[in-house]
């Protein structure tokens, strides 16, 4: 990480908003001569039991106009070394002394402040001198799971546009499939609403009916499904698992890891999926590397809730051949740091990784920052509605406009090479 090594921390403070689903959280603010950062901790709802533990919002408050801020007076916004002195001072293995909330927030701040005292968008100050391309966007179109009351049991249903130019291109045509999925529940009475990161909320009978109307959505926009815009899944299988057994509650049945197994492998071989993540719960590791083994070949397995951002538990992923891609989510793990060593261990290993949202989110836009300035390939923000997501999305638009033609081919078709002949 490039840094200023000069800006001296002038102040600290602490001020709780409101996030998206209405609840409070807490935004830090850090001050150096000239300038200032700041930066508002989100929320995940289906959250991995390896996270950085959140705390209530006025004890977050407390600590970082308190001991935080006392302990950082005077320091140089140096972001490692600020970042392991948090982790040192928290003391405990999950942040949950000073709250994982409490640290990300000035963790980020810090990172905004050290990018407007060298004058600079916190995504070049983050790359140096290094050429960045844009990430490729996956977008969620139907919610489910906790983010919908359980009335679908997988979480998220997203579209990657694999054949698309350019992250604005993506976006025009997820505009266009998102509307055209509207149009057809609407016409099936099917629509309940959105769910928490703005994808549609569908009375579904089965979770497979939703592969079928986004395949359907997808070409009613006009588009070619797994050769212009595919499918990615996230199972947050995590929340379906108790007492060893996959709860399908819609559809009323309780899968071992090896039906689970070949109820994905029967959706890869009839949907134009290119990605799935967390198939498999947070503990079932034998069940994710054998998923790898067999399907790893044809999609990027991705693991959120079972990698948690934390590199060690994806080195312990990589020895068993776990999954081929991690989430980075900073609020998982806790520190600016921590997220980029997952990141470094991702690339030393060959897997990729894509920057990604919680759905408790404000309008706070560092992660796509991140995204473009670690040059991490691929941003994962919610759905194509709702503010907290356009926020972020509109903040891509702004940073590609700035990059122009020095910006660093798109890689979404490198990514996602898509089959010949379509399998579906
Ligand atoms: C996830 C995220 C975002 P949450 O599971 O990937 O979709 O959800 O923030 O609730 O963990
Ligand atoms: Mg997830």
């Amino acid at each position: 990480m490039v840094q200023t090594g000069m800006a001296k921390i002038l102040d600290v403070r602490a001020r709780s908003v409101w996030d998206s689903r209405g609840r409070a959280t807490v935004e830090a603010e850090v001050a150096v001569k000239g300038a200032r950062g700041r930066a508002i901790a989100p929320a995940g709802a289906s959250t991995g039991s390896g996270e950085a533990k959140s705390i209530d919002v006025r004890q977050a408050m407390h600590f970082i106009n308190t001991e935080i801020r006392s302990f950082l007076m005077g320091k140089k916004l140096d972001q490692e070394t600020i970042d392991n002195a948090l982790i040192a001072l928290d003391g405990t293995p999950d942040k949950s002394r000073l709250g994982g909330n409490a640290i990300v927030a000035v963790s980020l701040a810090c990172a905004h402040a050290a990018a407007a005292a060298a004058k600079k968008p916190l995504w070049r100050f983050l790359a140096g001198n290094k050429p960045v391309a844009m990430p490729v966007p996956q977008i969620q179109i139907f919610g489910g799971g906790a983010h919908a009351q359980g009335r679908m049991d997988v979480q998220d249903f997203m579209v990657i546009c694999v054949g698309a130019g350019s992250f604005s291109e993506s976006l025009e045509w997820t505009a266009a499939v998102y509307r055209a999925a509207g149009a057809r529940l609407a016409k099936r009475n099917a629509l309940y609403g959105v769910a928490d990161e703005g994808g549609y909320w569908p009375a579904f009978k089965t979770n497979e009916e939703a592969l079928a109307e986004l395949t359907g959505a997808i070409s009613d926009a006009g588009f070619e499904p797994g050769a212009d815009v595919a499918i990615a899944l996230d199972i947050a299988a995590t929340q379906l698992w108790r007492g060893g057994r996959y709860h399908l509650a819609l559809e009323k049945k309780t899968l071992t890891a090896a039906q689970l197994h070949s109820l994905l492998l029967g959706w890869i071989d009839r949907y134009p999926i290119v990605s799935i993540e967390d198939p498999f719960a947070e503990h079932d590791m034998e069940a994710m590397a054998s998923f790898t083994r067999t399907a790893g070949h044809r999609i990027q397995i991705v693991g959120d809730d079972f990698f948690v951002t934390n590199e060690k538990r994806l080195l312990d992923g990589k020895a068993i051949g776990a999954c081929n891609a991690v989430l980075l989510k900073p609020n998982q793990v806790g520190t600016l740091t921590e997220t980029l060593a997952c990141w470094r261990a991702a690339q030393a290993a060959g897997y990729r990784a894509i920057v990604s949202a919680r759905s408790g989110e404000t309008e706070d836009v560092s992660i796509v920052h991140l995204a473009v300035g670690w040059g991490v390939g691929q941003l994962k923000v919610g759905s194509f509605a709702r503010s907290e997501r356009m926020a972020k999305w509109n903040e891509g638009l702004r940073i590609e406009e700035l990059l122009g033609r020095t910006a660093l081919p798109y890689p979404a078709r490198r990514l996602f090479k898509t089959a010949q002949a379509p399998r579906w």
